[in-house]
């Protein structure tokens, strides 16, 4: 993949009338099959298979990307910076258990494959990395900045964060010494006030205003001069703030969202006032915190302005799991009667959780997450009817950021037995979120360039224009534990639904019909 912003392409070409390849992009013509379902007579349900047919258009420049961390200085922030420059220069560092490489371990995009078919000789699967599917930025290309109300230099900050190893932290503390992250916007109320002693690098003002959307806009437009970026996307990664109370008249509409900034209510949180300067701005914005940053009047505001934004939570350890368990546990059709999720960590998150009203916040976020699954499924579940569902949050200092999950599942089996799972879940917390900040940056540039409209055969049907997809990246659902989406449309938390939405979309704008895994050529001689 060209670094230097000349269009690329898949080092593979769709051999199908579908697909056409130019110098500046790909198109294809693609047909969605989708089945329809209504009620008929006495009970029956008539079900209709429907095609809609898609042109999709991919713009094949990679960008010069940078991404804007909101909260660089924390655990997440250094990490991801350190792991990005150790890869970007080919590290090898000692540990005690030998030599080791950067890698990107943990990022969909970078870590995992795709199948692309099946080879025609020997009939087995042809696999490449999920990154060559279409035209992605490279991580290791990224430039990256952000803000933090700590002024700590990032290497003193990633010394804080007591996450990597000290041979590593040695490499990479020249570059990171000279990174120090832009004053912020403090709002106290928002979040634990045992974060108040490193506030210390702030813009004037603890309440929403004008002037803190526009200084925001300001460092985006900076950043991105002083880089010679084409593109900036921003995450924020801060601490969790509380729930914002959504008020008619203050944040239930773009305009009074925009009035209320305007007149410094004190129910605008930072995190949507980044998100508003962002929009304002068309840099897409990424929540990876559990609060309603975007309360509806940021939704409708993103919704006019074209601008992208995704949330919310980094779905990085336990949740993960649980997206995959309870999937497979229902889907087996064993019925999960309680789930008990235990955390206890130590690092700066675990402190701020210690808040009551912020632990609030990932309570929800972390506790919506089987919903889906258990509506699915009404063989086992009555309307209505569902698991018990408790998390526990504590903070113990002496963990650190090595974070402890522990997880009950109980179940109802074959006449009357019960089945018990019990997962202790140990992870380094932002080793594992680095690889989804990188991730959620990679797949939400790469939807600024795919495009859409109905196919065109002459009939009224097609459409003349090409348009983007929704504001709401849902398509970053994998990577988040409460995943924002359009208005009115359902959330899907279960985790191989997620991946294969992103992997058939993908598919789908290179012509390629999703992967069915029937593999009718090994059943059907
Ligand atoms: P951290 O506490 O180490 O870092 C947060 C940083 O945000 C701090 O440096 C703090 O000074 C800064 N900050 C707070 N308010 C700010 C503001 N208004 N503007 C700019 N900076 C501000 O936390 P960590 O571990 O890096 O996590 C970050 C966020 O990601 C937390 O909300 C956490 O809940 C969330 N998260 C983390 C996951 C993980 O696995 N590490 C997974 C899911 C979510
Ligand atoms: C304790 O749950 C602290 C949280 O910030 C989590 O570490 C983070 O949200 C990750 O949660 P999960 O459920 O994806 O492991």
């Amino acid at each position: 993949v060209a670094a230097n912003g000349a269009a690329t392409r898949p080092n593979f070409v769709v051999n199908s009338p579908n697909v056409v390849y130019s110098d500046a992009d790909i198109r294809s013509k693609y047909t969605y099959r989708t089945t329809m379902v209504t009620d008929g007579e006495n009970g029956t349900r008539v079900v209709t298979p429907r095609e809609t047919v898609y042109d999709f258009k991919v713009d094949t420049k990679v960008p010069k990307l940078g991404v804007m961390l909101v909260g660089l200085g924390g655990n997440n922030g250094t990490t991801v910076t350190a792991g990005i420059i150790a890869n970007r220069r080919g590290l090898v560092w000692d540990t005690r258990n030998g030599r080791q490489a950067a890698n990107y371990y943990g990022s969909v995009v970078m870590g995992s494959t795709l199948k692309l078919g099946t080879d025609t000789k020997t009939l087995e699967d042809v696999n490449i990395p999920f990154h060559d599917v279409l035209p992605m930025v490279h991580p290791n290309d990224l430039v990256i900045g952000g803000w933090d109300i700590s002024g700590m230099n990032l290497a003193d900050a990633m010394d804080r964060a007591k996450v990597l190893e000290p041979t590593l932290k040695s490499l990479v503390r020249k570059e990171l010494a000279a990174m120090v992250p832009l004053p912020s916007i403090y709002y106290p109320d928002f979040i634990a006030a045992n974060q108040e002693d490193r506030a210390d690098n702030l813009i004037p003002g603890s309440k929403a205003c004008l002037a803190h959307v526009e200084q925001i806009r300001k460092d985006i437009r900076d950043f991105k001069a002083a880089n010679n970026l084409d593109k900036i996307i921003v995450q924020w990664t801060a601490n969790t703030e509380r729930f914002s109370d959504i008020i008619a008249g203050v944040n239930d509409t773009a305009d009074n969202l925009l009035k209320a900034i305007e007149t410094g209510h004190e129910e605008v949180s930072p995190s949507t006032v980044f998100a508003v300067a962002c929009i304002l701005e068309g840099a897409p914005f990424i929540n990876g915190s559990p609060q309603n940053t975007f309360v509806p009047g940021a939704i409708d505001l993103a919704e006019k302005h074209g601008a992208f934004i995704g949330g919310d939570d980094f779905k990085s350890g336990q949740t993960k799991m649980k997206s995959a368990l309870v999937d497979f546990l229902i889907n087996a059709g064993i019925k999960l009667t309680s789930i008990a999720s235990y955390n206890h960590l130590g690092n700066n998150d675990g402190k701020n959780l210690s808040s009551h009203r912020q632990f609030r916040s990932k309570e929800i976020s972390k506790s919506n997450v089987v919903d889906d699954m258990v509506a699915a499924n009404n063989v086992l579940y009555a309307k209505d009817e569902h698991p018990d569902h408790v998390v526990v949050i504590k903070y113990i200092p002496a963990v650190g950021d090595s974070k402890r999950a522990m997880d009950e599942y109980s179940g109802e089996i074959f006449l009357g037995g019960h089945q018990t799972i019990s997962i202790t879940n140990v992870c380094e917390d932002s080793l594992l979120a680095s690889p989804l900040i990188i991730d959620l940056v990679v797949i939400a540039e790469l939807m600024t360039r795919i495009q859409w409209k109905l196919h065109s055969d002459g009939t009224a049907q097609g459409a003349k224009d090409y348009k983007s997809f929704h504001s709401v990246l849902s398509v970053l659902s994998y990577m988040l534990k409460a995943p924002l989406t359009p208005p009115g449309t359902p959330v899907i938390n279960a985790l191989a639904k997620q991946r294969a939405a992103l992997a058939n979309i993908f598919r789908a704008c290179v012509g390629l019909e999703p992967e069915s895994d029937m593999t009718l050529e090994h059943k059907l001689f």
